[in-house]
């Protein structure tokens, strides 16, 4: 075992098997040692890289996802999931996967049809497969999914790409769940330079927590103007593991009610979005009996601008209210409504209370 599988082992074994099922870091992405060091503690990578999409490399198995967009501020990083115990890989029908005993990474892609039907046709198929693999695997519940969809904002055959994507997610998620809202997970949805559309997932056999946001409309609950099918995901899912909880908090960005708020103003929206953030943060907080925390707590943070130009202004915004712990990866996507300037998401531990 190589000396950081060891220590992750040990670290492991200390809290009696205790710690989080999965943990994100961060590593320089130049550097495949990192990679090769965690080995089988690797749940799966996400690198971000306007050059081809490598989906899987020979020498490693883990689940390899290369998202085309360019990252804005410092070296290029990567994100390595982590796993405490040595982490399975498989492959069934067009998924990647890696799982340990309460957790499962999985990835799949395919290149973005150019008619509307075959669109919305491959990306319920997907969502099927997905459904029916974690049904199958015993890791039935969604914690968290990122879509990269390439044309997020252009029509196709008179309908906005992003439109016919929420109408074939709601297909599978309809066809799937009995009951809908119990079962939505914290979601991202980001346009990309890229042919294919790339679906990531993290999936736990224990059943999470899903909230919503009080100073937002249910994104399921949406008015139609935004689209024939609402939008199916929850603004946050808290997981709750032995001695830690992991809260993941979805794409947010500049809306309240379900109106987008402070058009083609970058630094407004950056600080709609915190608050966004913020409530949701003391929302989740509250229910589960603990002091509110405010922003401080997060730790992992990726900000998505659509205007590489906005970077100083948010990066300022950001830095101002998150302050120095908390680390933020910028990167430039589509958003999907077309007032929409900046995106973010976060990761973060919540303490128990003793
Ligand atoms: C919003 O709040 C902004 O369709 O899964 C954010 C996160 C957004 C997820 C999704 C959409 C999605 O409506 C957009």
């Amino acid at each position: 075992m190589t000396s950081k599988a060891s220590k992750l082992r040990s670290a492991n074994d200390e809290q009696g098997g205790d710690c989080a099922p999965l943990r994100l870091i961060y590593a320089p992405d130049a550097d495949d040692s990192a990679s090769e060091q965690y080995g089988r503690y690797v749940l799966g990578e996400i690198r971000f890289a306007s050059t081809p999409t490598i989906t899987h490399r020979e020498d490693f198995d883990y689940p390899l996802v290369c998202v085309p967009t360019q990252q804005l501020l410092g070296p290029p990083v990567k994100e390595i999931w982590l796993s405490p115990t040595p982490v399975e890989y498989r492959q069934q029908a067009d998924i990647r996967f890696g799982n340990n005993d309460q957790v499962l990474f999985g990835y799949t892609h395919f290149t973005l049809p150019a008619t509307g039907e075959s669109l919305e046709t491959q990306i319920q198929r997907r969502y099927d497969a997905m459904l029916e693999l974690l049904q199958s695997q015993g890791y039935a519940h969604l914690m968290r999914v990122w879509n990269y969809l390439p044309r997020i904002g252009d029509a196709i055959e008179g309908m906005e790409c992003y439109r016919r994507f929420c109408r074939a997610r709601h297909h599978a998620f309809e066809t799937f769940y009995e009951q809908l809202i119990p079962n939505l997970p914290a979601t991202s949805v980001l346009g990309t330079s890229g042919t294919d559309l790339q679906i990531v997932f993290l999936a736990s056999r224990s059943s999470p927590y899903h909230y919503e946001n009080p100073r937002q409309v249910s994104a399921y609950h949406y008015p139609q103007k935004y689209g024939p099918k609402s939008p199916l995901f929850a603004r946050a899912t808290l997981v709750r593991w032995n001695r830690e909880h992991t809260l993941f908090i979805s794409g947010t960005a500049s809306i309240v009610g379900h109106e987008s708020q402070h058009r083609g103003d970058a630094r407004a929206q950056a600080e709609e979005i915190l608050r966004n953030i913020e409530e949701l943060i003391a929302h989740v907080a509250q229910s589960i009996g603990m002091a509110t925390p405010g922003l401080g707590v997060v730790r992992q943070l990726r900000v998505y601008l659509r205007n590489s130009g906005d970077l100083g202004t948010v990066r300022q915004i950001v830095e101002g209210r998150l302050g120095a712990p908390a680390q933020a990866v910028y990167l430039q996507a589509g958003i999907c409504r077309r007032e929409l300037l900046v995106e973010m998401e976060a990761l973060l531990g919540l303490e128990k209370p003793t």
